[in-house]
């Protein structure tokens, strides 16, 4: 498995099945139906990209369950962010589980069982549902066991769908994974034939994709963990490359490839791929001596201080420890007739290592930006003498110049790209944050760079984006362009900035994917076809946009009828202490108590959540050192306080006017209008079209708002970039965005149990707090039930923000200093989160005329929700 062919792959959840999981079914059999949701988040945290939910008990009204499940995960952000997979082999269930999920839906299951009549009739149901469907590889004869089998019904069913319109797109082929090693000669060649039929599925059915429920596959070693861990890995191992796309499996419980027990994955490749006659015999003996053993540990010696210095370097380099770094390299260059031999030979074979170990999942990015910056510091030490030989430098593989946006301030994710791009031989000009397009293009120019790279993490960056896109045409560039940064998108990338430029455009998910899209494109050999492949899929999107009927919405006047009716009698009093309140200093020696880790583990790609997360068994090792790393800066952070924490919020009294609130002072004498958006995709019976107005009383209420800001990351940021210690530039970053959160979260605190007042006997834990388990809500501008970011100007300007916490608003609404958060508090008891989503023209030009701008301008602002 490499990047490349894994960077596709999609896991999907399996623990919300009552089928699979004893516990969920226990459960959902107990009407337990909060743990139940508990579940499924478990299931996100760990990784899962799409949930299985499956409901089909003999004892249970699946489809009261489903629904009651479906719609208790809808209210979840965390959860619903994932796509939602109704599993069951009955219709009715899958209906009304459909009409419960407001994303895309997947239909798990439709097959040819019951005839091509029953099976085209539920496939143009799913459409009109507009979801996605896995069809089983079943026909009237049967399910599908042979590789001939598979292709041929697969194949059938493939030609029927797109013959009544179905995207291809949208179908999903599972074609069945049984057991194997069973002691049944039959079910040897059952691995093998699911992976050769995957391969010629994909040949012959274009765009289409597959799957597979892989528990089946280890049925045999039922109670024996290790085992089964081994043989899902080894088989996804070889399934992905053949084009599996996505698999049922349960993410937290794979191994990577590399590290099982050699003699174990031989045994399950000789099973799996049927290699030998014995296979499943001498995997049965073997698995013997693996119940109830853990994966073995191995011993870090420190006799690798005795190795030969080629070795050391390279041990250093995986390792990342980077204490006798600069002594080994300057012994390395005595032995060498020239300082550039010492990059190119052992510290270039070591960043190789670093670099395969990374691509192919067997070392996670913490590691590899410690190992980035093990070789700086050598190459630092090597320089002045490669400078006194008039040598040139080493070539890179590529020269990249990446920059984040003008108007936008971050740059975490850049710089974790820019590392790994670097650790893997490309040479990467950085031009900060806030950048200008004519200055990116400049710099490109002038470099004589291989591709350029922008990065974003706001939705008015892409616009920005596209506008780059626009001036490298006109300068009549054609190097490739690469996007990145959270709130970029492979759709937007294909819908807006392909079309803007001629170049290859191309989206890059993550860190671990950017070297793979980097190499291909350098490549002599591989970059045409990867060009090409790239494009027509951006058409592709494109062409599925066009043609595919959206959501319906409602007319915004219908929207605004179906308003969620809060109880308002039940709304909070007045505040205690209403006005503005300034915090020139919060305490970071409390704040740290506020640390929500989950997310700081995220940005780092170590998926799961904390505390569990330290002891998980293939990142866990990464997560412990790096939270080690991350406790000893924070102890220097307090003790030294390299930060001031600074902070502003309001209190005050308002109205609901349709959809606005209307803010006065207390004479009554100025208003403040904040307009919010109504969601305006229909909503199945009794779900209401929000608003953030419609938690507040048309006849007088109150509303709060906020900015927090963290100061004093720059003199220490430029200390670590001076020492070439990018990991620790990172950390620091990475801490700042945390203090920027734990301060949200302890005023928001502050506010319910004393400014306001209107929960003064809370006591929550912080685990409690994460959860959101408190009365109230902070949504901010920019998340997902307030979209727009120009009322960043509004509410600072209530707050008086910028006088009183220092921090500015750049021209398209990003906050500096970086790690900085501002938003509003609702306080009604009924207040939650919800997406806005997509919105019609008609509201558009309504919030055009409600903010007194043109349509053009409101357009730009609120450009994500009406595509
Ligand atoms: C943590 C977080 C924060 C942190 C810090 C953000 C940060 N430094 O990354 C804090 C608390 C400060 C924050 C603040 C805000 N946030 Co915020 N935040 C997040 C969150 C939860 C995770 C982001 C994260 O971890 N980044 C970690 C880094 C490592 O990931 P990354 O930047 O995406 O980079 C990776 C890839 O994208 C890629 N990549 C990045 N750049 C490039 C470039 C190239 C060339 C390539 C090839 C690849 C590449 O590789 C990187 C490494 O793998 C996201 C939600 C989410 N799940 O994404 C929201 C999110 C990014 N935030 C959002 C918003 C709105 C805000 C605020 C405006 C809210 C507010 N009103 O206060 C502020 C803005 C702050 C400001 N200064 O202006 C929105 C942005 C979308 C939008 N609607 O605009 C998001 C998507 C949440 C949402 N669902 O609405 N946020």
């Amino acid at each position: 498995m490499n990047d490349l062919t894994t960077a596709r792959f999609v896991n999907i959840g399996e623990r919300t099945n009552v089928t699979g999981s004893a516990r969920f079914k226990k459960l959902i059999m107990a009407d337990d139906y909060e743990t139940a949701v508990e579940v499924a988040r478990q299931q996100v945290e760990n990784g899962a990209q799409v949930i299985d939910v499956n409901m089909d008990e003999g004892l249970l009204d699946a489809e009261q369950a489903m629904t009651t499940f479906l719609k208790l995960i809808a209210a979840e952000p965390d959860i619903a962010r994932v796509p939602v997979m109704i599993d069951s082999s009955k219709w009715d269930v899958i209906e009304a589980g459909v009409k419960c999920v407001s994303g895309k839906p997947i239909i798990n299951s439709i097959s040819m069982k019951e005839g091509e009549e029953a099976f085209l009739d539920h496939a143009r149901k799913c459409m009109d549902y507009g979801a996605a469907v896995v069809v089983m590889a079943f026909d009237e004869t049967g399910q599908a066991d042979t590789k001939d089998r598979k292709v041929e019904i697969c194949k059938r069913a493939y030609d029927l769908l797109t013959g009544i319109g179905f995207p291809p797109e949208d179908i999903i082929f599972d074609p069945n994974i049984f057991a194997v090693a069973t002691g049944i000669e039959e079910h040897d060649r059952y691995g093998l034939d699911f992976i050769e039929a995957v391969a010629e599925i994909k040949a012959s059915c274009p765009h289409a994709k597959t799957s597979g429920g892989l528990s089946n596959l280890s049925f045999s070693f039922r109670g024996n963990e290790t085992v089964r861990r081994a043989m899902h890995s080894v088989f996804l191992y070889h399934a992905i490359p053949a084009g599996l796309d996505m698999a049922i499996v349960n993410a937290g419980q794979l191994d990577v490839y590399d590290q099982i027990d050699p003699e174990l994955r031989e045994a399950c490749e000789d099973v799996i791929l049927m290699r030998r006659p014995d296979a499943t015999e001498r995997l049965i003996d073997l698995a013997e001596s693996y119940k109830g053993k853990s994966a073995a540990d191995e011993k870090a010696a420190e006799e690798w201080r005795g190795w030969e210095v080629r070795r050391r370097l390279e041990h250093a380099l995986v390792k990342g420890i980077d204490a006798h770094v600069v002594a080994d390299t300057e012994e390395a260059r005595q032995q060498f007739d020239r300082p550039i031999e010492v990059i190119e030979g052992p510290l270039m074979d070591g960043m190789n290592v670093v670099g395969d170990l990374f691509g192919s999942g067997k070392m996670f990015l913490p590691q590899v930006v410690k190992s980035a910056r093990v070789m700086k510091k050598a190459v630092a030490h090597l320089i002045p003498f490669i400078e006194a030989e008039k040598e040139a430098g080493a070539k890179a593989k590529g020269k990249i110049v990446m920059a984040t946006v003008k108007g936008d301030v971050h740059d975490i994710g850049k710089n974790i790209v820019g590392v790994v791009l670097q650790c893997n031989g490309y040479e990467v000009i950085d031009l900060g944050v806030m950048v200008p397009w004519s200055k990116i293009l400049a710099a490109a120019n002038e470099n004589d760079a291989d591709m350029i790279g922008l990065s974003g993490l706001i939705t008015p960056s892409l616009d920005e984006m596209v506008t780059v896109a626009e001036e490298m045409k006109t300068a009549g560039m054609t190097m490739p362009l690469l996007i990145g940064g959270a709130t970029t998108s492979k759709v937007h990338t294909a819908l807006r900035i392909d079309p803007a430029y001629d170049g290859p455009v191309i989206h890059v998910l993550d860190a671990s994917r950017a070297v793979g899209v980097a190499s291909r494109l350098l490549s002599d050999t591989q970059r045409d076809a990867f060009v090409e492949t790239t494009a027509s899929d951006y058409a592709h999107v494109r062409d599925a946009r066009a043609g595919k009927g959206q959501s319906e919405l409602l007319a915004i006047d219908d929207a605004r009828a179906n308003f969620y009716d809060a109880y308002l009698s039940d709304k909070a009093a007045p505040p205690l202490k209403p006005g503005v309140h300034v915090f020139d200093d919060w305490d970071l020696a409390e704040l740290r108590e506020y640390f929500d880790w989950t997310p700081f583990f995220r940005a780092w790609e170590l998926h799961g959540t904390y505390p569990k997360i330290l002891e998980d068994e293939v990142v866990g090792e990464s997560a412990r050192s790096l939270k080690a790393d991350a406790d000893a800066m924070l102890d220097r952070i307090v003790a030294e306080k390299w930060f001031t924490a600074r902070g502003v919020a309001g209190l005050w009294p308002c109205a609901r006017h349709g959809d606005d609130v209307v803010l006065h002072d207390a004479e009554g004498e100025t208003h403040t209008v904040l307009p919010f958006l109504r969601q305006q995709v229909k909503k199945s019976r009794e779900r209401a079209n929000m608003c953030l107005a419609d938690f507040i009383d048309p006849a007088g209420d109150w509303l709060g708002g906020f900015a927090v800001g963290i100061h004093g990351i720059e003199e220490h940021s430029r200390r670590f970039l001076a020492e070439k210690d990018d990991y620790s530039d990172i950390l620091l970053k990475a801490l700042a965005d945390r203090f920027a959160e734990a301060f949200a979260e302890r005023l928001h605190q502050h506010v319910r149990t004393d400014l306001w007042g209107y929960a003064p006997q809370e006591q929550l834990t912080n685990a409690a707090l994460i959860k959101e388990e408190y009365r109230g809500i902070r949504p901010a501008p920019g998340y997902p039930a307030c979209p727009d970011h120009s009322l960043k100007p509004i509410l600072f300007d209530l707050l008086d923000a910028e006088a009183h916490t220092g921090i500015s608003l750049t021209e398209n609404f990003a906050m500096y200093p970086t790690s900085a958060v501002s938003g509003f508090y609702f306080g009604h008891p009924e207040a939650q989160y919800f997406g806005v989503a997509r919105i019609g023209r008609d509201q558009l030009e309504d919030y055009a005329a409600r903010r007194n701008v043109d349509i053009a301008t409101a357009e730009r602002w609120l450009r994500p929700n009406l595509d």
